[in-house]
């Protein structure tokens, strides 16, 4: 199959590109560098160092002896998303090109708008460019299991059936959600779901859980990595842990750390989103695929951490943090997650296998983790309403739009 990956610059565009050209499908890329620069802005890096994308086709090439095309511009340019669809005629879209990070979207007014315009935006994008360009191309979009929230009862993959005062339907399941940029991700279902009933796409809305993990097994060279955010603003809380654990950092549980969430593998994420791929919906089907292994609390995730990082002779502590954020810290988890274990899904990685795997990666690259230490602590408050002065010496710049252009 010939696949757009949007985002493919990103934490897991970039695997996903590598693990479908392993699979023999063809791979084209669309990339605006926008989280190189936002990463940047909150003064921090990815702690692999992340080659240009010209090197990193030029270090596929020599690899694995394959070529990725590339799009250097932002899906915000209409007439660039309706040229690349014109132009690739791709069987299968993977949307992941949107800003991901809730603290980011909690920064301040700027950011919470440029989050939800730009995510709206983009995906609203592609599904007019698909309807006129590429109407059986299968869309497959980045969505979250935070969309859903954590609700008192079991969560169904997007739709359940309801009674109510003598009338049955099936409905999609409400939404919750915690943040401004999650709350972006239930305005990009609902349009994604509306356009494929009026103009029949094929859709798959992938409710993905939170990732952890640094290595696919593609990634036989250091210049294929994909990059490794441990920031408070762009890491994930158990890589941001292992990091903390290795600085020498306490590990940073928010409040009282019951907070339950769907965890899954960098590797098992990309297994699933190929999956998704290569079994594409029916031209009009909307449908929902919630992504996740299994659920762990925080401090299951800080206990885990800090179990293995003694081992390692690490000194690790934990330390409940007052939360930034505003969400509950003990409460129930029942997540169901069924369609894709149906269309062969298997988890291939334990979760205390892959927290060793990343320590012994970040060992190499403990100069870059040093040089950024003062950015990993929290600082960004739900309540506050602007938390760029909080950032201190790294205050945010407000966002800029990037160049566009195929190159
Ligand atoms: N947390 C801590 N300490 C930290 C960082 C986070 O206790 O240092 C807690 C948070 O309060 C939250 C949980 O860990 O309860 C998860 O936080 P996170 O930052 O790892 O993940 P989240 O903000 O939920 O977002 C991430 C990705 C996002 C994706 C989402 C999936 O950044 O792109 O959509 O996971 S989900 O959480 O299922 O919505």
């Amino acid at each position: 199959m010939k696949v757009l990956v949007t985002g493919i610059d990103g934490y897991s565009g970039w695997p996903l590109a590598l693990h479908l050209l392993a699979r023999g499908h063809e791979v084209v890329g669309i990339d605006n560098f926008a989280t190189r620069r936002r990463v940047a802005e909150v003064g921090s890096w990815s702690a692999t160092p992340i080659p240009s994308f010209a090197r990193r086709q030029l270090a596929v090439k020599e690899v694995l002896g394959k070529e990725i095309a590339f799009y250097r511009g932002d899906l915000a340019d209409y007439d660039l998303v309706e040229k690349v669809l014109a132009t690739e005629r791709p069987d299968a879209i993977v949307h992941l090109g949107e800003q991901r990070s809730a603290p980011y979207s909690m920064i301040d007014v700027r950011h919470a708008v440029m989050t939800q315009v730009q995510n709206v935006t983009s995906t609203l994008h592609l599904l007019y460019a698909m309807r006129d360009k590429a109407p059986d191309a299968h869309l497959v979009k980045m969505g979250t299991m935070g969309e859903y929230g954590t609700p008192r009862v079991p969560i169904p993959e997007g739709f359940f059936e309801v009674e109510y005062r003598g009338g049955t339907d099936t409905l999609p399941f409400p939404r919750q959600a915690g943040s401004w940029y999650h709350w972006s991700k239930v305005f990009d279902s609902g349009d994604v779901m509306f356009a494929s009933k009026i103009w029949n796409l094929r859709a798959t809305d992938v409710m993905q859980g939170v990732i952890y993990g640094i290595r696919t097994p593609e990634m036989t060279d250091r210049r294929l990595f994909t990059r490794f955010d441990f920031d408070e603003t762009w890491g994930t809380v158990l890589n941001r842990f292992i990091v903390q654990a290795i600085l020498g950092l306490p590990l940073s549980v928010y409040g009282q750390g019951g907070q339950t969430r769907g965890f899954l593998a960098l590797e098992d994420s990309i297994q699933s989103l190929r999956i998704a791929v290569e079994h594409p919906a029916s031209a009009g089907e909307y449908r929902v695929f919630n992504q996740f292994d299994a659920a762990y609390s925080v401090n299951h995730l800080a206990e885990a951490t800090a179990g293995i990082a003694r081992e390692l002779g690490y000194s690790p502590t934990i330390a409940h943090m007052p939360n930034p954020r505003v969400e509950q810290e003990r409460h129930g988890y029942e997540p169901i997650h069924e369609h894709l274990y149906t269309l062969g899904y298997r988890r291939t990685r334990t979760l205390d296998e892959v927290i060793r795997e990343i320590f012994q990666t970040l060992r190499r690259y403990r100069r870059r983790l040093e040089a950024k230490r003062h950015v990993v602590q929290p600082t960004v408050d739900w309540r506050r309403p602007d938390n760029r002065g909080s950032l201190g010496a790294r205050a945010p710049t407000p966002p800029t739009p990037p160049p566009s252009g195929a190159t």
